[in-house]
């Protein structure tokens, strides 16, 4: 009952040039899915500046939002859209704090990075950024509609 009844969000996680260099992307998706969340969208993409505006535009005032930018067209990232109850928040958690310094342990930042400027991997921080991000890294026809058929154990 639970699975029909509760709205699931998105959220849209992107692992950053640095994380795809440094061979981290299966450890990250691993995590995602053994936590149990739905993969609905990915791809490994070579950002254009415009999109990485687009994406970081409540950023432009920001000192370091050139180097931002720069940052992630320097590289290809892989985009990920993962669906679930609560997802957001919870990705939030497995990432870490946007400092790596201060993230914890056992988080994917935690476990994996130093920089604030090279943090590994992006994480939506509300469902409505869920979507607007979704629509900028996807557009309207770029998930997948599935049926998991292990459901029922995880929901
Ligand atoms: P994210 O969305 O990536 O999880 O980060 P956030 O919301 O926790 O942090 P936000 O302030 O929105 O920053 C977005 C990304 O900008 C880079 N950043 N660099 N002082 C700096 O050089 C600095 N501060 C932030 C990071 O890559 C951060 O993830």
């Amino acid at each position: 009952a639970n699975a029909v009844s509760v709205r699931s969000e998105m959220s849209y996680v992107m692992i950053k040039p640095d994380g795809v260099q440094r061979g981290l992307v299966g450890d990250i998706i691993s995590r995602f899915e053994r936590k149990g969340f739905q993969l609905k969208g990915l791809k490994l993409y070579q950002t254009p500046q415009a999109v990485a505006e687009e994406h970081y535009k409540d950023l432009k005032e920001k000192p370091f939002y050139p180097a931002l930018v720069g940052y992630i067209c320097s590289g290809p990232v892989v985009c990920m859209v993962w669906e679930g109850k609560g997802v957001v928040a919870s990705a939030r958690k497995l990432i870490g704090a946007t400092n790596p310094l201060a993230s914890e342990p056992g988080t994917i930042r935690g476990d994996f990075a130093i920089e604030v400027g090279r943090n590994v991997i992006h994480g939506s921080d509300s469902p409505e950024n869920g979507e607007r991000e979704t629509a900028i890294w996807f557009g309207s026809e770029g998930l997948v509609e599935w049926t998991p058929t292990m459901t029922p154990w995880l929901k």
